[in-house]
């Protein structure tokens, strides 16, 4: 078999690719390891930048998300009981989506079986092959069967535990990674929302996020230990802790019951070099995580398959392939701020475990900073709903 696109992975990056190039005719096959279901399961990120948001409807799939995305305006950040409204309106003029991973990646998925788009689920072992030379394919097996797809072009859209990756040789990659020394542990519960502003609240106890996925539909975070596990955290110490790390003011409105999701994430910057390697594009997780502090996964994800999107593009339909080989070096330069952003965010509100006095007034002045300076807050504020693409 043959096709223009190979696209590994069905996660929000490789669908969001598939129906961008639908749009231009140009053809593509998704390869999914895991089910539409297990894809579906996951509960990711939340809030979706403004060039998210207008991606999802260049790519025709932007009509649910319009009608039941609740647009936020600003953000609260708290320290202990002081909190302190950023408004991305005032600062920057656009705003933010909160919208779920899940929702994206259904609306995806129901807009790819309507056009009748081929996708194969369960591809297990999932080979590229001469990515480097101008026979490139790919390999993978369904039910024990060995099948093969020659093509153009490979999206490896696989996420951080993908081949992809791997298939590029040591010898031309180069991995950037900082491993932080705390996890999040989330909960989803069907309660109200305790604000209708996301809360980011750092305390002396720990980080602490108070968000939402609709008006009954609360999903909120600790900073954990490492060494925790969910089975450690019962529901109601979850909400005990949380309320001890969010301003009393909003701990005394929480409605708390049972939680229907439960895991623990840890935290790390990731980013891998070149993010191309022949006719091998490497997009979203598949090239680089960032902590999830300043709500910039699955918003990287999408700027990188905007360049891609753009160079396959100017490719296929003007034969000019200027956009495609500038496609590493764009997508870079936009990932590493993003990745300084959530590092920036990260330790500006989390409690690290070797944290000196010096270091902890060094995090005060740098919060004390942030809400007296106007300044400081449109940073804030202009990274929070995206640097320009
Ligand atoms: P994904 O979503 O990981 O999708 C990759 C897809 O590829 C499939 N796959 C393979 N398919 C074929 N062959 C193989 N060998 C394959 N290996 C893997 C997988 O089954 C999957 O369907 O990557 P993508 O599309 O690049 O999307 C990126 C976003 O998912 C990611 O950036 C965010 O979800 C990151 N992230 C969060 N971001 C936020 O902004 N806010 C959050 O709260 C947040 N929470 C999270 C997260 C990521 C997590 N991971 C990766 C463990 C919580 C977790 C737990
Ligand atoms: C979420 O709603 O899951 C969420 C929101 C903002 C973040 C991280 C996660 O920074």
């Amino acid at each position: 078999m043959r096709t223009q696109v190979v696209i590994i992975g069905g996660g929000p990056s490789g669908l969001l690719l598939g129906q961008l190039l639908h749009t231009q005719g140009i053809e593509a096959v998704v390869l999914e390891r895991k089910t539409r279901d297990y894809v579906l399961g996951r509960i990711r990120a939340g809030i979706l930048e403004r060039g998210t948001v207008s991606l999802m409807h260049k790519a025709g799939v932007g009509a649910r998300l319009e009608a039941e995305g609740f647009v936020h305006d600003g953000t609260i950040l708290s320290y202990g009981d002081d909190d302190f409204t950023i408004n991305f309106k005032e600062h920057t003029g656009t705003s933010v989506v909160v919208y779920g991973q899940t929702e994206v990646t259904r609306d995806l998925y129901d807009a790819r079986e309507a056009a009748g788009l081929p996708t194969v689920f369960n591809a297990q072992e999932v080979q590229i092959h001469g990515a480097d030379s101008d026979s490139a394919h790919v390999t993978y097996e369904v039910d024990g069967q060995t099948h093969r797809m020659d093509c153009d072009f490979i999206a490896g859209c696989d996420g951080f535990h993908g081949i992809s990756r791997q298939t590029i040789p040591l010898t031309v990659r180069k991995e950037y990674e900082k491993v932080y020394p705390f996890g999040w542990l989330g909960i989803l519960s069907e309660t109200p929302p305790v604000n209708d502003e996301l809360i980011y609240a750092a305390s002396e106890r720990g980080f602490a996020l108070c968000s939402m996925r609709n008006k009954n539909l609360s999903r909120y975070y600790i900073q954990c230990a490492l060494t925790d596990t969910v089975e450690d955290w019962s529901d109601a110490a979850f909400w005990e802790e949380l309320k001890r790390r969010i301003p009393k003011a909003h701990a005394d409105k929480l409605v708390t019951g049972p939680s229907i999701e439960k895991s623990i994430a840890p935290l790390r910057s990731f980013v891998t070099e070149p993010m191309r390697w022949g006719r091998l594009f490497l997009c979203g997780d598949a090239a680089h995580i960032v902590p999830p502090t300043g709500a910039k996964g699955l918003n990287t994800a999408a700027s990188d398959i905007h360049y891609l999107f753009e160079g396959l593009k100017a490719h296929y339909l003007e034969g000019d392939s200027a956009a495609l080989d500038a496609y590493s070096e764009k997508a870079l330069a936009r990932v590493w701020k993003a990745e300084r952003f959530s590092w920036w965010m990260t330790s500006l509100l989390h409690r690290f475990p070797d944290m000196s006095p010096a270091d902890l007034r060094l995090q005060q002045a740098d919060l004390d900073y942030l809400f007296a300076s106007e300044a400081a807050q449109t940073s804030l504020a202009e990274n929070y709903v995206g640097l320009p693409y």
